[in-house]
């Protein structure tokens, strides 16, 4: 099994994942400043030209952050960071696909299309009128998943899972890509600070 990574959100996800459930798969590191990722070898390996991805040693190929983490979580002995029962599972998913939907989408189109234009102008198709209002859509879900979190630890209750994981690596990108927390958000704001504390997210 290998896995392709490389700087970025995305892999990141998948390397603190790995360190919280104890996993480790061989890693090759792709370019994506260099736009290695873009060039014919790579797409050979991932036809949408992106990292994270993992590879089976029977060839088969698996994309998309939460569909990796899922993976590795089931082939992996020790405690599910997606839940122990249906509901548990259910639960952690209602947060992930929040996350892609509100938050993961509109900050990374906001990115590629102002502060990232430069390097995706062309890889992909880039719209920098549409920025300043998808960084608002995100500061609005946000807004909202602050008022949400009134007495929670994580975000899925008392039970850390791959949910916070996946929403702190991209509110920390957001922090280093013009898109800051806004720290009045204090529910969330306390939660990015107990998860900026554990050690994976260094990963
Ligand atoms: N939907 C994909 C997104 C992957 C993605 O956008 N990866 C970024 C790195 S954070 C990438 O490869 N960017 C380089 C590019 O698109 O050229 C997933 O869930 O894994």
């Amino acid at each position: 099994m290998k896995l392709y990574t490389s700087v970025g959100p995305n892999p990141q996800v998948v390397r603190t994942f790995m360190a919280e459930r104890g996993v480790t798969v061989d890693t090759i590191e792709v370019d994506l400043m260099g736009g290695e990722n873009r060039k014919a070898e790579y797409l050979k390996v991932n036809p949408a030209g992106q990292m994270p991805a993992l590879v089976l040693a029977d060839g088969t190929l698996i994309t998309e952050i939460t569909a990796i983490c899922e993976y590795l979580d089931e082939i992996s002995p020790g405690d599910s960071l997606i839940g122990s029962t249906p509901e548990e599972r259910a639960i952690t998913r209602r947060w992930m696909r929040w996350t892609d939907f509100e938050v993961i989408d509109p900050m990374t189109r906001a990115f590629r299309y102002s502060e990232g234009l430069q390097l995706f102008q062309n890889r992909l198709p880039c719209f920098p009128d549409a920025a300043p209002g998808l960084k608002e859509c995100v500061k609005e879900a946000l807004r909202w998943l602050n008022g949400q979190m009134d007495s929670e630890i994580w975000l899925t209750g008392d039970r850390f899972s791959l949910a916070d994981i996946l929403l702190f690596s991209f509110v920390a990108f957001g922090g280093q890509v013009g898109q800051p927390l806004d720290r009045n958000l204090t529910n969330l704001a306390d939660w990015y600070d107990r998860m900026e504390k554990r050690e994976s997210v260094k990963a």
